[in-house]
């Protein structure tokens, strides 16, 4: 994992008004934004979390780190997503209750976005009461979880069981660091993505097998 590129040094550092102009630059030197995501800036977030869990930094640096993520994110977002053409498919995504990251679920939300699918993003700590509402309400053809803590690995569960009991016909993808596919067989899920790129695949795979 390379952490040399002064973008990622950028998101590394937390020094997030710089952020936007780096990302430019490397816009500008030819790089795709896909790319741009998974050499710049995926390993700066990478980096962040080992030294958290080396104690070198806490809580504070993470959440600058993160931030100048979404700044990158901000700028990179319209690249990612294809302009013009009206979406066929409809997807719900949140981040399950308990669970306040995000920028891996957004990454998944913007990735959909750009595969021509209508997103609707529940946030983070959505209930599994909310996802069943949201659900109803909006009738997609596949819904997202995503965790990033193995402590809300069980609020993933109640989702995934709370919609299936409200009888929705909608497909289920969950992904975030914890997660396998091994847990997804477990909780009845119909799809795990380790990446936002193969959460596109499974998506549309899913999509195009569904009856909804
Ligand atoms: Co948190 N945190 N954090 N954190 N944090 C982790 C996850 C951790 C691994 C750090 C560590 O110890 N090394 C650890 C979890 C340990 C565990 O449970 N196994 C941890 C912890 C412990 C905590 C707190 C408990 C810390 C504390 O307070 N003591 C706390 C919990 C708060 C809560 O949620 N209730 C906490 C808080 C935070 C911040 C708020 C400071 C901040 C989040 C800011 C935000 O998201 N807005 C934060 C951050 C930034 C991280 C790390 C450093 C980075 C996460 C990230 O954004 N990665 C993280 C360490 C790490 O991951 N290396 C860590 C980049 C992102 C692109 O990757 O989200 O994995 P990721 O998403 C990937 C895939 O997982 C996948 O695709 C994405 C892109 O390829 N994916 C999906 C994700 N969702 C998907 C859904 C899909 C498919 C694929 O389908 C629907």
């Amino acid at each position: 994992m390379n952490i040399d590129h002064p973008l990622t040094q950028a998101v590394i550092a937390g020094r997030r008004r710089d952020v936007p102009a780096l990302v430019q630059q490397c816009i500008d030197a030819g790089e795709a934004a896909g790319d741009i995501v998974e050499k710049r800036l995926v390993p700066g977030m990478m980096e962040i979390g080992e030294r958290f869990k080396r104690s070198e930094i806490f809580v504070p640096e993470m959440l600058i780190a993160a931030r100048s993520m979404k700044e990158a994110l901000k700028v990179l977002e319209p690249m990612l997503v294809a302009a013009g053409v009206r979406p066929e498919h409809r997807a719900l995504i949140g981040t399950v209750e308990g669970d306040l990251h995000d920028i891996g679920k957004n990454l998944v939300a913007t990735m959909w976005k750009g595969a021509n699918i209508d997103v609707i993003d529940l946030g983070v700590n959505v209930t599994p009461a909310k996802f069943v509402e949201a659900v109803a309400q909006h009738k997609p053809d596949v819904v997202g979880l995503s965790a990033l803590l193995t402590t809300t690995m069980p609020a993933m569960r109640d989702a995934v069981h709370a919609i299936r009991e409200s009888g929705a016909k909608t497909r289920v993808v969950i992904g975030g660091a914890p997660v396998t596919q091994e847990f997804a067989r477990e909780i009845g899920a119909d799809g795990y993505a380790p990446d936002a790129g193969s959460a596109v695949d499974m998506a549309l795979g899913l999509m195009r097998g569904s009856s909804n």
